[in-house]
This record gives structure tokens, sequence and C-alpha cells, in this order.
């Protein structure tokens, strides 16, 4: 016989986040790409900008965070008088660490002229020397309300960046960064997939490469691919190139749709790490709690409400 502690199964482990849930006067978000068994327990499923606008409004006294690091630095900077945790420590995001406040600041000093545009997937520090913050869902309006011709930095995608300067016909000085999931899928990958699936839609995300994007039907964030999939007639079908998490959501909203992967190598690791025992000792532990510096944290909102009051003049939902 041995003596160790057995482990919790599923069942026992949600029963326990239930529970500290209520006694922690938690709420628990997490992004369309955990797994499935995560999605399932959140009180809400989105992206970024969803997930950030909830942040600032919840009553929760906790805001548990199921996704990456910058994700959980966004709603600690929108809501200071609240604890922020997320599950896991390690959980970063590589196209984040493209820039550097560093790396930036020497940019605008060759740049001088330009406004800076900032992808919401960056840390901090990033934030606090950025004009206005965007995500996937809003980056082409938010560069095309930058009037007149003046440059635009766009910090760190480069691949959303061009999408975005070919949207818009803006000046666009793109950033040498990429998330390395997207930017994995090749146009290869779709014409196999096509072959595999000649009835169904592509839907791609603008992080995916230019000459890959060139083979979509249907370009968005998301909840742009959520909201675009739900448009559609029933029986319909779709390769989603997008990180794996998002076929979770469209296959549970669109049960009379099938959704394929565009490639079995669409995996973020970081977002993947994030397991029900994590959730659980997150809660029970109060780990690990995110935290911003003041200084930091008033310049990076500055750019983030920016970005969220633009958003809302516009009527931009995601749902
Ligand atoms: O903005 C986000 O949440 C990301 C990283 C992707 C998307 O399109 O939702």
């Amino acid at each position: 016989m041995n003596d160790l502690p057995k482990d919790l199964t599923s069942q026992e482990l949600l029963q326990q986040i239930g529970r500290l849930k209520k006694e922690r006067e938690a709420v628990i978000l997490a992004h369309n790409y955990q797994p499935p068994e995560i999605q399932d327990l959140a009180d809400f499923t989105g992206d970024s900008l969803e997930l950030s606008m909830i942040a600032a409004k919840t009553p929760a006294k906790v805001i548990v965070f199921c996704g990456v690091q910058f994700m959980g630095e966004t709603a600690a900077i929108l809501s200071p008088d609240k604890t922020v945790l997320l599950p896991v420590l390690e959980a970063g995001c590589t196209l984040a660490d493209y820039a550097t406040a560093e790396q930036l600041r020497e940019a605008k000093k060759k740049y001088p002229n330009a406004i800076v545009v900032t992808y919401v997937n960056s840390s901090a520090e990033v934030k606090a020397e950025t004009d206005i913050c965007c995500t996937s869902a809003n980056a082409i309006q938010i560069v095309e309300s930058i009037e007149g011709n003046r440059p635009i930095l766009f910090v760190s995608d480069y691949n959303l960046g061009h999408y975005a300067a070919k949207k818009t016909g803006k000046n666009i000085i793109l950033w040498n960064g990429c998330c390395p999931t997207h930017a994995l899928l090749s146009p290869f990958a779709i014409a196999k997939a096509k072959k595999k699936w000649p009835e169904a839609q592509v839907i791609m995300h603008p992080e995916c490469k230019p000459e890959t994007l060139e083979l979509a039907d249907f370009v968005g964030s998301t909840s742009g691919m959520l909201k675009y999939a739900k448009s559609q007639p029933a029986g319909a079908s779709f390769i989603v190139g997008t990180e794996v998490g998002l076929l979770h959501r469209l296959q549970k909203e669109n049960p009379d749709k099938t959704f394929h992967p565009a490639s079995d190598y669409l995996i973020c690791p970081m977002m993947k790490m994030t397991t029900l025992k994590n959730v659980k000792d997150s809660l029970e532990k109060m780990q690990y709690v995110v935290k911003v510096p003041a200084e930091i944290r008033l310049k990076a909102k500055a750019a983030v409400d920016a970005m969220l009051q633009y958003t809302a003049s516009l009527k931009i939902t995601t749902k």
C-alpha cells in the first residue's frame, strides 16, 4: 500500500472549483484557445477584447484568467482594485516577447512622427509606450481611425500589421514579430486541407502569413470567426486556420455545421498549459497574482482605454 495522496477526479476538481469560486467571490474567464474542459468550466469564454471588457466591469473580487500572461496583465491594468490570478505562472506569449519597451523606445526615436498602435498581445511595459492598443477584432478600425497619412508603427505582429495595411491602405511600419503557431500555417497545408474537404470554406486568423491569407474565404479574429460561422447555413463546413482551441466553441455553438482544423500543428503550447488542477490550486492558494507597477499601469491603461473607448464609439460587438 502506498500512502501517496490520490489524484482528484475531474468531477471532484470541478466541485472544489465551484466551492472555492463562491468563497473567493471569483469569476473565471477563459480565452477561446484554452483546453475544452477549461472553456466549459469558465463563466465567460471569449477573445482578449471581450474578456478585457468583462474584467473591467465585473463586480467579482477575484478574476481567474485562464489564458496567458499579457491577458492577465490587461485585466490587472483595467481592474487595479481586483485580484487577478493567472493559474499557470509560465504561460507566456511568444508574440508578446518579440517587443520590449526598450526596443519600442528606440523605434520611436527612429520614427518620431509615427503613432504607435500596439497589438494587445504585448507586455504592460510595451503598452505603456503605446498611443493606442488594438486586438485582432478591431485592428482594421483602429488603424483606419488614425487621421491622414501619419505613419503608424504597428507592434508587434508583422502579419496582422500587413493585413491591416492591405485593408486600409494606411502607411504602416511593420514590426518583425509573429505568432509562431499561426505563422506556421502554410499555403501548402491549406491546399492539402482543401483537397480533403473541397466543400469547406476556409476561415483564417489575420496572424497567418500574407500568402496563406490569400487562400481564405473569410479572415477574422476568433470572435469574428464565431460570428461568421453562425451566419452560415446549416450543413456548412469549415477549414479553420487558427489555434485548435477555437474548434471546441465553434462546434458547440454550431452543432449543425462541421469544422476541420487547417493543420494538426495549430497548437499554442502556452494556451494548453492550464489544467483543472491549476485552476483549483489558483483559487485555493490565491496564485499567481498578476501585478503591474502603478507607474506602468497608468500609462498602459491610457493605451487600452483609448482602444476600448474607440471600440465602444463604433459599437463593435464581438458576439
Ligand atoms: O485577441 C485575441 O484574443 C487573440 C489572441 C486572438 C483572437 O483573435 O481572439
